[in-house]
């Protein structure tokens, strides 16, 4: 069982994130969201929780700030950083920066589990599917594994909810009924029954990481997008 922190850079309810962690804890791994403009501490919340592999996804807009947090979470872990999502699809060239071991390109279910069982088991992963990583200054990428002919072989996190075995938390609608989501943001709860705890909005809200890139230095990000006070301790 590998321990799987995935940082999520925006506040919306990603489909690519959760179908990924639902094919991670059916595998049997932990899985825990980071979300660093809604959770103060977020880089020493996520060192805490020690994590064997780092997953970043990206668009276009947050590879600055996905590369500030690859970076500070190699110097502060021993994790594998992997990243994937749309921008590292067609532009694997970001595995060149050495704080990120690879990506993962297009559909990531099946690869991101094998390596995070190979990660879990001490072997090498440099051979899966769909993989992008840097090798003696050249990026080498392995052919990207066919799509999958049906979604419907994908287990969910609605599925994965009542299977005891997995110890599915739901990490992700618990986020955002706490306020990260746009169910949130429109004053509803996620999970049914539970009031949010924090809407987007609210006064007591951090600011988010784009307010923190604008306040300094990119290496300081995490930081600064959560309580410098603390880090610093
Ligand atoms: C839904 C969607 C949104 C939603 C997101 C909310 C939600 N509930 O998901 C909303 C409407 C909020 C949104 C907003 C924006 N979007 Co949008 N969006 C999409 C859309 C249509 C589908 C994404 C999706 O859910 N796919 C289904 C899931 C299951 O697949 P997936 O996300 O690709 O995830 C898989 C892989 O990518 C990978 N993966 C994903 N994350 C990770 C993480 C790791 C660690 C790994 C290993 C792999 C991995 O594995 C996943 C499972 O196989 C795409 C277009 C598309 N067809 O992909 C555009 C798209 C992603 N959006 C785009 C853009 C530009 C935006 C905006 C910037 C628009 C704007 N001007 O405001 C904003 C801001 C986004 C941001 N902050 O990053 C562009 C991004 C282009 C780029 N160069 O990055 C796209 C590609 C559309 C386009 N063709 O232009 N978007």
């Amino acid at each position: 069982m590998a321990r799987v922190a995935f940082i999520q850079l925006n506040f919306y309810e990603l489909h690519g994130l959760e179908s990924l962690a639902a094919a991670l804890k059916y595998r049997g791994h932990v899985v825990r969201l980071f979300i660093p403009g809604y959770e103060r501490k977020a880089l020493r919340a996520l060192a805490d929780y020690r994590p064997d592999v780092v997953g970043l996804g990206l668009t276009t807009v947050e590879r600055e700030e996905a590369l500030a947090w690859a970076r500070a979470i190699k110097q502060r872990t021993g994790a594998k950083v992997v990243l994937g999502g749309i921008d590292p699809t067609f532009f694997p060239e970001i595995v060149r920066d050495p704080a990120v071991d690879a990506v993962i390109r297009g559909e990531a279910e099946d690869t991101l589990t094998d390596l995070c069982d190979r990660v879990d088991r001490n072997e090498d992963f440099h051979d899966l599917p769909s993989l992008s990583f840097s090798r003696d200054e050249e990026i080498v990428s392995n052919p990207v594994r066919p799509l999958r002919k049906s979604l419907d072989e994908l287990p969910t996190l609605a599925e994965l909810k009542d299977m005891d075995n997995v110890g599915v938390q739901l990490e992700f609608a618990e986020a955002t009924a706490a306020g990260a989501g746009p169910l949130a943001a429109a004053g509803q709860p996620a999970v049914a029954g539970e009031e949010p705890a924090l809407v987007a909005g609210d006064a007591a809200a951090p600011a988010g990481p784009a307010e923190a890139v604008a306040a300094g230095e990119v290496c300081e990000l995490p930081e600064a997008a959560n309580d410098p006070e603390a880090v610093a301790r």
